[in-house]
């Protein structure tokens, strides 16, 4: 029996249909939120799979370049590079030479896609024999040493043509140092993304892998920040924003959202998470085992991220989701 009853309230309504859930849906995805990040190698057609993030790849220069222009065409204006050397060295010295291999990556790109919006990581981890991300003395990752060799790394990209600089290292200080070097430079027009609210997390498994920057001994303790801490990641961004960040990050995005939405409340700048590679593993694993409905779990995910807060994301998913995005 179709039994009335005086209800007043039926949240119900609103979810009765696509168009009506479209209408009213309060966090929205666009691929325009996505900053891709990549990997690249020395060497000619290389696209070398990485057997722990499946869908990712190691290129060199020229495969990056149609890899980039597929991105764009699936809608993703923004690349983030990662290098793999051609050797590592105690000072990581590739990661701030003229010719290293992200160096020739950005020129090639701004020279052949310069619709194409470049983002650099800066530091040393992946140039260094030690797999640190600063200079190591008697065991200890030295701060303040570190500062000139990022602030170098972050220069040489600058000269090559990115648009924005990512220091992804964690030593205090190191905002400040990067953004006077661009200025002195000419570079003041270079935007700095900063890792600011960088946690030790182990959710880097994948990309440690990938790019064969796993610290040789001890670990990232001593500079990358405690997940159990939430008030100390506003301090960390408040000092990036008075050392002249332009963008600040939280990493990782899922097991951080609290943070995301902290860092969105205390400052006007945008905000970016960083869905990192062992979050992307689990999903991919997962999806391969039949396990979760991936397009909708990874759509999901990244609503989440956007709902907590973030301006920005940056995550491996970035292509496939804008192709999702673009099927509705
Ligand atoms: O996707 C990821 O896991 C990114 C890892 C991240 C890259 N910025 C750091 C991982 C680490 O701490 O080893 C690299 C730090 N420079």
């Amino acid at each position: 029996m179709n039994e009335r009853r005086n209800i007043t309230h039926r949240p119900r309504r609103l979810r009765a249909s696509e168009p009506l859930r479209r209408m009213v849906r309060e966090t929205t995805l666009a691929p325009d939120d996505f900053i891709y990040p990549l990997f690249v190698a020395h060497g000619e057609g290389l696209r070398r799979p990485i057997p722990s993030m499946p869908g990712v790849f190691h290129f060199s220069v020229d495969t990056l370049l149609r890899e980039c222009e597929e991105a764009l065409a699936d809608g993703v204006p923004s690349v983030l590079l990662f290098g793999l050397p051609e050797g590592k060295d105690a000072r990581g010295s590739e990661a701030y030479a003229d010719d290293g291999i992200v160096q020739r990556a950005v020129r090639a790109l701004k020279r052949e896609l310069p619709g194409l919006l470049v983002v650099t990581d800066v530091c040393l981890c992946e140039y260094t024999s030690h797999g640190h991300c600063g200079v190591v003395e008697g065991g200890q990752v030295l701060n303040d040493p570190s500062l000139d060799l990022l602030a170098r790394t972050a220069v040489s990209h600058a000269a090559a043509g990115a648009d924005v600089v990512a220091p992804s290292d964690m030593m205090d200080a190191r905002v400040g140092a990067i953004r006077q070097a661009l200025d002195v430079e000419g570079f003041e027009n270079v935007a700095l993304m900063s890792y600011a609210a960088k946690y030790a997390s182990a959710f880097y498994g994948p990309f440690r892998d990938a790019a064969g920057s796993a610290p040789a001994f001890g670990d990232r303790r001593s500079y990358q920040m405690d997940p159990g801490n939430r008030r100390e990641a506003l301090k960390e961004v408040q000092l990036d924003i008075e050392e002249g960040a332009d963008l600040v990050m939280v990493k990782p995005a899922l097991p951080y959202l609290d943070i995301v939405r902290d860092v969105r409340e205390m400052t006007d700048l945008p905000v970016a998470a960083y869905n990192v590679s062992g979050e992307y593993a689990m999903v991919k694993a997962a999806a391969q085992n039949g396990w979760i409905d991936e397009r909708r779990a990874v759509l999901e995910l990244l609503t989440g991220i956007r709902r907590a807060g973030a301006d920005i994301i940056l995550t491996y998913h970035a292509r496939e989701a804008a192709r999702w995005l673009r099927e509705g």
